[in-house]
């Protein structure tokens, strides 16, 4: 008591406590701001991005933030994660550094940049965690607004584990749906599609979210005033407070240097969103910046004397030290004593943080030195390899680059030698590939015993009793049997409720097993990629549907930035085995035809692109990522769902294996690969072309994204020596992706007789009607004349040219 001067204390001895607690984990957090940008400064990290000016109120929002709930944020928390116990000051300093040990940076093991948050979802297995035990934080990434689509799933899950009965038994994942889904994004970032996108779902699907905004007034050098209508993010969303009629959003706005009123408003908002399921906006405003935005440049070439002047009046820590002297009554000394305390403590983490990198570093530079040091003694090439050595012992702030760069290049001046020092530093090379492969390129697909290519291959079963029916019965039986056999799968998109999709693979599903499990979305294709994600990462099983690839391109940034580099980033930290649900290819006129395969392969690596040919091989891949914690995506055949298929018996059983092509048609004169609707069409031309004489191997490669992992296609081009891709996609699209996995990966080069063809479809979007699609996407003509061009410069006796003098 004695600090208090007793005569005007109004707070409790307790309350005392809890503030100047508050306040020292404040200045720790605004030190550890302050010492980042100095190593970063000092060469020591590349780029540093920092939570100062943002305390007070993370402090705040972090008292109501329970177990059990979740976080999807940005770079700016580290006073929060720190207050919920997350993050140590340690582990902060370990990301800045990247250091690539999951012991010292457990968010993304080194493979983020600093700032970038994240809880561990999974167990060494890579079983889920009990969530409700766990103060859970959705993984970080950097795209402006990008954790918004997430966000809505995260909150959308709570309403599915309290109104679905069938969930109740999941007790490690969910309270009753108790949970709240908080996030946090830069007013800046409001301007997003994303962020209003997201807004607004959560206003339809009243769900528990919080969302603070916190508001310095910038976005990096840009002012308010461009961002964003009223110059407030709240007054601007004004419309979606809700009414006594009407349900939307409860909006609060509080002062971010105000710690009495972020408290109680948190804890108003809190309860609110947690009892009533009702989505709260948090608009915090008067935050300030100290160190601008990052350290790639200062803020005083932007900000004006008098904002600078307005922003030390107004840091938050400054006035909560005002405010403790002035109102609480607490000695200025004992508050210096607090900071000092809290400032040596961040100091300490840091040199814990620094010590613990080099030296995890620095055993490769010392052995590599070991080793040069043996070379330079054995004489040839002494003097230079000295240079090298000298060169790498030089370097301040020793990086795993330069002692690689020093192994190499030494390697390369002992190309004559084989003795035994040699041979260590080879041994040595060997092991830090290996090593290097672990930090920087592991975990892009699931390791656990769910992998999906890991999956039980299961035929499918046939009787005489097999029904001939349309394709999309085979996919609404698959659908049927998976949503009654476990209560965690569900499926939403836009039409995909009542109606059961477009093409009725999910007809009469809504009425037998509930609105909760087939359920219609508004038309936003980024939130429903962000719900999918939310609703996976809290162990549900969600099939969420695109309805036309074309639309793709909508939802590509969240399914890019988020879903697909999730479980890399994290390194095994956190999975959303999300089926994303799609159809494409060919049908009528642009954007009903798309058929950008080369786009998602280059986006979405990460992810699974599964391309069947037809419904019964779409329910065996949908059976197959059932069972897998993999995400991915099964782009449907747009013209498949009326054509006649026979229903196998274990329409919910059987399974498809990914990355195992099958070969259509077996013939000796040429291999073509595709997938996709295209595979009718190649095998009308190859029934052509065997008129001419010509027999076509053709191969449906099944799966781009994993592509032929038996080389079943080599073991074709070793008999044919020829080979053509086909398929809808642009020129140098994903039949250039196909031929330079055969080619090259497989190594096909070698048995090639005939130079390797593609077929695709024209540079621009496929017209409209038959005609446009006739003249846009290959036809049968076109596969037909492709191949046979490839015959006839083979053998133009046996294969006179069709059109003499054109080069087709
Ligand atoms: C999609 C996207 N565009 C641009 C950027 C570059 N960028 C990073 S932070 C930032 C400003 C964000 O400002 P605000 O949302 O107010 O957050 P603050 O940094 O002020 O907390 C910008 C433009 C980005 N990361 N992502
Ligand atoms: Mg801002």
């Amino acid at each position: 008591m004695s600090a208090i001067k007793e005569v005007k204390a109004k707070f409790s001895q307790t309350k005392v406590k809890e503030i100047l607690s508050d306040y020292r984990l404040a200045v720790e957090s605004r030190e550890a701001s302050l010492i980042g940008r100095r190593e970063v400064f000092m060469g020591k990290a590349k780029f540093g991005i920092f939570g100062d000016g943002k305390e007070i109120a993370q402090i705040a929002m972090a008292k109501v933030f329970r177990k059990g709930d979740f976080r999807a944020g940005y770079y700016r928390d580290q006073t929060f994660m720190f207050a919920i116990g997350q993050l140590t000051v340690q582990q902060y300093f370990a990301q800045l550094y990247a250091h690539t040990s999951l012991e010292a940076d457990p968010a993304s093991a080194g493979r983020l940049m600093n700032g970038h948050y994240a809880t561990r979802f999974l167990d060494q297995e890579g079983k889920l965690i009990n969530f409700t035990e766990n103060k859970n934080s959705s993984a970080d990434i950097s795209p402006t607004a990008g954790q918004m689509p997430r966000l809505v799933g995260l909150a959308y899950a709570s309403k599915l584990f309290r109104e679905n009965s069938a969930l109740k038994e999941y007790t490690n994942l969910s309270h009753h749906g108790d949970e709240i889904a908080f996030g946090t994004i830069g007013n800046a970032s409001t301007s997003e599609g994303m962020f209003f996108e997201a807004v607004n779902a959560a206003g339809v699907l009243q769900v528990p979210m919080l969302i603070s905004v916190w508001d310095d007034d910038y976005g990096i050098s840009v002012p308010q005033e461009y961002h964003t209508t009223k110059e407030s993010i709240s007054k601007a969303l004004a419309g979606f407070q809700r009414t006594e009629n009407d349900k939307g959003f409860e909006i609060i706005t509080v002062k971010g240097w105000d710690y009495i009123a972020l408290i109680e408003e948190y804890q108003r908002a809190e309860k609110i969103c947690r009892e009533q399921h009702i989505p709260v906006l948090f608009h915090v405003q008067e935050m300030t910046q100290p160190q601008g935005h990052s350290t790639s440049g200062s803020h005083e070439r932007y900000k004006s004397k008098e904002r600078l002047e307005w922003e030390a009046q107004h840091d938050c820590i400054r006035r909560m030290r005002e405010w403790i002297i002035g109102d609480v009554h607490i000695l200025q000394e004992e508050v210096d004593a607090i900071e000092k305390e809290a400032k040596a403590s961040a100091r300490q983490a840091k040199d814990r943080a620094w010590k613990a990198f080099t030296n995890d570093v620095r055993k490769d530079q010392l052995r590599v030195t070991e080793i040069l040091e043996k070379a330079v003694k054995q004489g040839e090439r002494g003097a230079e390899i000295l240079h090298v050595k000298n060169d790498l012992l030089r370097s301040i702030n020793p990086t795993r680059l330069e002692t690689m760069k020093a192994a190499r290049k030494t390697i390369r001046l002992l190309i004559n030698d084989n003795g035994e020092v040699k041979a260590e530093l080879l041994e040595w090379l060997r092991r830090a590939d290996e090593d290097n492969l672990d930090r920087y390129s592991s975990h892009l697909h699931s390791i656990s015993d769910e992998s999906a290519l890991k999956v039980e291959k299961i035929d499918a079963v046939y009787t005489d009793a097999s029904p001939l029916v349309d394709g999309r019965e085979v996919l609404q039986a698959c659908f049927d049997a998976a949503l009654t056999r476990d209560p965690r799968v569900l499926a939403f998109g836009e039409d995909v409720g009542k109606i059961g999709d477009v093409n009725q693979g999910f007809a009469g599903l809504q009425a037998k097993h509930g609105e909760l499990r087939v359920t219609d979305t508004g038309i936003r294709e980024c939130t429903i990629v962000g719900q999918g994600i939310g609703v996976a990462l809290r162990g549900l099983k969600p099939i969420v549907e695109i309805q036309y690839l074309d639309y793709f391109i909508y939802a590509l940034p969240t399914l890019s930035d988020d879903l697909a580099c999730l479980y890399y980033r994290t390194k095994g930290g956190q999975k959303a085995p999300v089926i994303v649900r799609t159809r494409g290819h060919r049908l009528e006129g642009v954007w009903h035809a798309g058929s950008q395969v080369g786009m998602l392969l280059s986006a979405l690596r990460g992810m699974y692109i599964i391309s069947p040919r037809n419904m019964t091989q779409a329910a065996g891949f949908y059976n197959t990522m059932l069972k897998s914690d993999d995400p991915s995506v099964i782009i449907e055949c747009l013209n498949g769902y009326r054509l006649k298929e026979r229903l196998p018996d274990n329409i919910g059983e059987f399974t498809v294996p990914l990355g195992v092509p099958e070969i259509l048609r077996s013939g000796n004169d040429v291999t073509i690969v595709t997938y996709g609707s295209m595979c009718r069409i190649v095998m009308e031309a190859a029934e052509d072309l065997e008129k001419s004489g010509i027999f076509s191997e053709v191969i449906d490669a099944q799966t781009l994204l994993p592509f032929d992992i038996h080389h079943i296609i080599l073991e074709s081009v070793r008999k044919t020596n020829r080979i053509v891709f086909a398929d809808e996609d642009v020129p140098g699209g994903a039949t250039s992706f196909m031929m330079q996995k055969v080619l090259e990966e497989q190594g096909a080069y070698q048995y090639m007789d005939s130079k390797p063809v593609t077929i695709t479809g024209k540079e621009h979007r496929p017209a409209y009607a038959s005609d446009g699609d006739y003249f846009s996407k290959p036809s049968t003509e076109d596969v037909f004349e492709k191949v046979y061009a490839l015959m006839s410069e083979v053998d133009p006796i046996r294969y006179p040219p069709l059109y003499p003098g054109k080069i087709v």
